[in-house]
């Protein structure tokens, strides 16, 4: 078959690849000219694993282009951010991508919604844009199959995980069922278009308030005086809970957006605006931890380590570092980051040496594996003190090197 697949982003590019890889012919949309370069150069625009060696068994069966073409499937993974002033999601993309497929639109072509979009955005905005070319609704076929992958390991999970699919026809759901199967090794549920726009938003929303009360509960662990890690540990052997991490705040493109998402079509939700709340809060307190062990320095200077929104991956969109940065420099603090894995980002990025000279106090943010592996002696600092707010250092081996060393939700 001849797939069309727009967006050629954390979602879209493996999906279009694993579908080349399927011996179908693809075409990867992008308006991203840079981007489209690298790919046709053979390089690929981000770093995932697994990633470059689909990349050349794919290739041949694989062309990036500005536009669409005719074919048989259109698939549509742009991104669908959240407009912050308004906290209403932007669907602007997913409009520009049905745009570019309604005039090229044939009878019998399925058309795939994948990115994460409010709950009747399948019928209210992308429906009405593909018929207004002359085809009614009978003719082709429009199904949504969001993304359920994790970025770090997005390949294992789109060839693994079970995914939904909700056609506006039946026969649409099983059009689009068909072509998943073709890499997809995981169950998958078929159901309504607009229970599954709502299932993808429940899933992040379900993990969203989970990580809230963690994080609520890290707080309280500090005032009753107890550590939360423990606590964590021991609650979750009982059979029926599972509680997750608390962190320095929810950061990525998904887990602290969509929640808004749902809100944004209820005047009802009251437990998904306070879970973001909690969340979003966490970077002040992480900051106030920061103020309690510099406190008595004068113009201090603190190193971040890990700026990317959680350990192991480059991505920092939303990442609760630029939260903890832009707090920190509005109250007069120097600071410096360390990220392993991320290139590019709006504040500078140092080696790990620079990091830390003249530093007063290293913030673990993202939890990178590489932060494991630091010799604590090695690092020359003007005061030795570390907040660890992922719980991931070997304390005692930190402190035997002389750090006061600080982990977020335990009191000592
Ligand atoms: N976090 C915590 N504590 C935890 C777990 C996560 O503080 O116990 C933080 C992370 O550090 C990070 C944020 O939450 O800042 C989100 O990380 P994540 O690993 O939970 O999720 P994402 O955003 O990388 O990917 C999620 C996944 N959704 C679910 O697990 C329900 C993924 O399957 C989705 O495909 C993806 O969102 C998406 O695209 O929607």
């Amino acid at each position: 078959m001849k797939i069309n697949v727009l967006g050629l982003g954390y979602i879209g590019l493996p999906t279009a690849l694993l579908l080349a890889d399927s011996s179908h012919e693809v075409i990867g949309v992008d308006i991203d000219e840079e981007k489209l370069e690298k790919l046709k150069d053979g390089e690929l625009p981000f770093k995932e694993p697994g990633l470059d060696e689909l990349f050349d068994k794919a290739r041949d069966n694989f062309t990036p282009k500005n536009e669409v073409e005719k074919g048989d499937v259109f698939i549509i993974a742009v991104p669908t951010p959240l407009d912050r002033t308004i906290n209403v999601a932007d669907l602007r993309s997913v409009k520009k991508a049905v745009d570019m497929i309604s005039p090229v639109l044939q009878e019998e072509n399925l058309v795939i919604l994948e990115s994460t979009v409010p709950p009747g955005t399948s019928k209210n905005l992308v429906l009405p844009i593909l018929k207004s070319d002359g085809l009614n609704e009978n003719q082709f076929y429009l199904a949504h199959s969001p993304e359920r992958a994790i970025p770090g390991k997005t390949l294992k999970e789109m060839i693994n995980n079970d995914r939904i699919i909700g056609g506006l026809s039946e026969k649409a759901t099983k059009k689009a069922k068909k072509l998943y199967t073709d890499f997809s090794k995981g169950d998958i549920f078929e159901t309504d278009i607009k229970t599954a726009e709502m299932v993808k938003l429940m899933e992040n929303t379900f993990r969203d308030v989970n990580i809230a009360l963690a994080n609520e509960f890290s707080r309280i662990a500090e005032d009753v005086g107890i550590d939360v890690w423990e606590g964590i540990e021991l609650a979750n052997n009982h059979p029926r809970v599972d509680i997750l991490n608390p962190g320095p705040g929810v950061g990525g493109h998904c887990i602290s957006v969509d929640p808004l998402f749902l809100t944004a079509n209820s005047t009802t939700s009251k437990m998904i605006n306070l879970a973001r709340e909690i969340n979003d809060s966490m970077p002040n307190f992480v900051m106030s931890l920061v103020k309690e062990k510099t406190g008595e320095i004068e113009q201090p200077t603190i190193s971040i380590f890990g700026v990317a929104y959680k350990g192991n991956v480059d991505d920092t969109r939303e990442t609760p570092a630029k939260k903890i940065i832009r707090l920190a420099t509005n109250q007069g603090y120097e600071v410096k980051c360390y990220d392993p894995h991320v290139k590019k980002f709006d504040h500078e990025l140092f080696e790990l040496e620079e990091a830390v000279e003249d530093s007063d106090c290293i913030i673990i943010v993202a939890d990178h594996k590489e932060f494991k592996e630091i010799d604590p002696n090695e690092l020359e600092m003007e005061n030795k003190n570390v907040i660890d707010s992922r719980n991931m250092i070997d304390r005692e081996k930190w402190e035997k090197a002389g750090f006061d060393v600080k982990v977020m939700g335990n009191h000592l």
